[in-house]
């Protein structure tokens, strides 16, 4: 009898074990495995995130080893021997674009302290004074973005200083973690104080994987996503950035940029030449010198655009097309019940799982590709405490567009560190969902009461993707 009752537990056991087994199975998704769709690598080294993705077709691979090698370059003052890469400032952040992306991945802050930031950047503005609210100008000594370097014989804009404040913060469980908020000095100003009212807005340079696959999500799905007035009452309510694109000479939809602040790629590119090494282009023809910065005016001027329009092409296309690493762990239990959770607390309300490309204009090879990006490109408020409070196109001082998580699991094996969100604040996966607030409050609220193995199951799904 007794051992009726043990066979009849055991059985149980057994049904309960295999129905929770095949609702992980259901939860797999065809082809979850090949985030970039056909745009993904088997690399899980230290170069994960710096391959071509590997369908690219009519020599746009060797375009790719091209557009590599200028994103690797040192810039270089003009005038000089080689003219196609020189132009250097005369202010700037940088002296290459992987000075920051560093193997195309995320930037770090300063990790030591008194270490100057490099790939933490600050953008400046000041409230316009048209009648839009949300209209801002440059900051009129400074220009719209902070460089700490310049070339000889023009005074670099000036230093800053990070510091850390830690908050702990304590789990309804018990448990703890330490949150740090970062405060920004600025110091040694070569161009007197910054304006009244100025505002700033610190970025993290990002990982640049499948950016081109971003590009082709057809708007319509992107405007199916929007709900600007909460009609369905979840608390989320993302919008689309509308933002200027310079050469179509019209608003379209943002999508790069941590406050999706650049409508396309190659408009990204130009920008960061401009104004993080100083490179003016077809698309931005004109230095960022301000007024007060006689020096910076006075420099040697070169034939402009200084940007070769072959090389602004190239590294348009080799930033286009990185290859999305697979996922490396996707269908073990644990990782499904770590989805299970990110999609039953809300995470994915705004880190929509996925995506069918539509159109692009140069790569046909990423249409019709079934991507898992994690991310809706929308803007969302995500409250006080990630707040920039400048606003950027119609994204308000606390809107952020929803970082995409595909890849973040590998920036420790090719960064060498695991910081997040805007301005890197957030040292691993748990502090960044951690800062969460706005319209994220209830899902972090969520996270904060499930159990440490199921929040730890979250953190390793994320860290999966
Ligand atoms: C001084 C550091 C720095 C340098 C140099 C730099 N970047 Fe960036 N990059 C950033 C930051 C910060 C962001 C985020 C910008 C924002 O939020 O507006 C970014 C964003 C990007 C993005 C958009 C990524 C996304 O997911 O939205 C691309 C593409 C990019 N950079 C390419 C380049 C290229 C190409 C160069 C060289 C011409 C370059 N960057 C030079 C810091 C840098
Ligand atoms: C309301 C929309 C929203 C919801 C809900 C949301 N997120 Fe986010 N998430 C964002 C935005 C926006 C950012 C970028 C914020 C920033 O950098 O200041 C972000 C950033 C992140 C990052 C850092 C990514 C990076 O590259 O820096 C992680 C990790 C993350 N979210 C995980 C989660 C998890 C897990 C959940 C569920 C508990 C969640 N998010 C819920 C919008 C959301
Ligand atoms: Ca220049
Ligand atoms: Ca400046
Ligand atoms: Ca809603």
């Amino acid at each position: 009898m007794r051992n009726l009752l043990l066979f009849a537990i055991l059985i149980h056991l057994l049904v309960a074990c295999n129905n929770e087994k095949d609702l992980y199975r259901s939860l797999l998704e065809e082809g979850e495995q090949y985030p970039g769709g056909a745009a993904s690598t088997d690399d899980f080294s230290m170069n994960a995130f710096g391959h071509a993705a590997p369908n690219l077709t009519g020599g746009k691979d060797m375009d790719f080893v091209t557009g590599n090698a200028f994103f690797k370059r040192n810039w270089v003052t003009a005038p000089s021997s080689t003219e196609d890469l020189d132009g250097l400032g005369p202010l700037f952040n940088a002296r290459s674009c992987s000075s920051c992306h560093e193997f195309d991945g995320k930037g770090a802050p300063p990790t030591i302290a008194d270490e100057e930031p490099v790939d933490l950047l600050f953008r400046l503005s000041v409230p316009g004074n048209s009648e839009i609210d949300w209209e801002t100008l440059p900051e009129p000594s400074y220009g719209g973005q902070f460089n700490h370097l310049g070339i000889v014989d023009v005074p670099s804009e000036g230093k800053v200083k990070v510091t850390y404040t830690e908050e702990v913060v304590t789990y309804p469980d018990g448990k703890t973690a330490s949150l740090r908020r970062p405060n920004y000095q600025f110091y040694d100003l070569n161009y007197g104080e910054f304006s009244s009212g100025t505002m700033i807005s610190p970025r993290l340079a990002s990982h640049l994987i499948g950016l081109g696959l971003l590009e082709a999500i057809p708007e319509d799905d992107l405007k199916k996503l929007e709900d600007i007035d909460d009609k369905d009452q979840d608390g989320i309510s993302g919008k689309i950035n509308y933002v200027w694109d310079v050469e179509s000479k019209r608003n379209v939809v943002g999508r790069f940029g941590w406050k999706a602040n650049q409508p396309s790629v190659r408009q990204q590119v130009a920008a960061a030449f401009l104004g993080d090494i100083g490179i003016t282009s077809s698309i931005f023809p004109s230095e960022t010198c301000t007024a007060p910065q006689k020096d910076c005016e006075d420099a040697f001027k070169d034939n402009e655009p200084e940007l070769k329009e072959s090389i602004l092409n190239r590294v348009t296309l080799y930033s286009q097309t990185l290859a999305v690493p697979m996922r490396r762990s996707f269908s073990s239990d644990s990782i499904l019940e770590g989805k299970q959770l990110f999609n039953q607390i809300g995470c994915n309300s705004c880190h929509n799982p996925s995506f069918t490309t539509g159109a692009h204009p140069n790569l046909p090879e990423f249409e019709n590709q079934k991507i898992f990006p994690y991310t809706d490109l929308l803007v969302h408020d995500m409250g006080e405490g990630l707040a920039d409070n400048r606003p950027d196109g119609l994204a308000n001082g606390k809107e952020w567009r929803t970082a995409p998580l595909w890849g973040i699991g590998l920036s420790e094996t090719v960064n060498g560190h695991t910081f997040l969100l805007h301005d890197g604040r957030a040292r691993n996966v748990e502090e960044a969902i951690l800062w969460h607030g706005g319209e994220a409050e209830k899902a972090k609220n969520q996270f904060s009461q499930l159990t440490a193995t199921d929040r730890k199951n979250v953190i390793d799904f994320v860290n999966s993707l």
